[in-house]
């Protein structure tokens, strides 16, 4: 999508710090981190939000979380975890709307968020 910043990283027209990178999905580091860890992961292809995912967007959701727990892996993870946030829409505090999951760690997080 021509106006949308993560697809313009997926173009690489503008610069991240990838992580991982396949096909259907891309992994970088936010700009501005909120942890130690605080990657974004997105499907390459322009999803606006969940409410705009349909039946035919399951397989690729259902990768970005497996990606989402091989990550974590690799960051050696597994004992103290990890926190794996979408926000969706105005309330949640959603500010670039191209489907992005926050995998956040490194510290402990407090519950009910925000
Ligand atoms: P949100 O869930 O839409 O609120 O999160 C957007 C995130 O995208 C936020 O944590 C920003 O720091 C991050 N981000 C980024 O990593 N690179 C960018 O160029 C822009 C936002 I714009």
């Amino acid at each position: 999508m021509q106006d949308c910043i993560f697809c313009k990283i997926v173009n690489r027209e503008i610069p991240a710090k990838v992580v991982y990178e396949d096909e259907k999905v891309l992994v970088f580091h936010d700009i501005n981190p909120v942890a130690p860890i605080h990657l974004l992961l997105i499907p390459k292809q322009h999803i606006p939000h969940l409410l705009a995912a349909d039946e035919v967007d399951e397989a690729l959701l259902g990768h970005l979380q497996l990606v989402a727990g091989r990550v974590a892996k690799d960051l050696g993870l597994e004992e103290k975890g990890f926190r794996l946030v979408t926000n969706n829409l105005k309330d949640a505090g959603q500010v670039v709307f191209h489907l992005h999951y926050h995998l956040l760690a490194g510290r402990p997080f407090g519950w009910p968020p925000g």
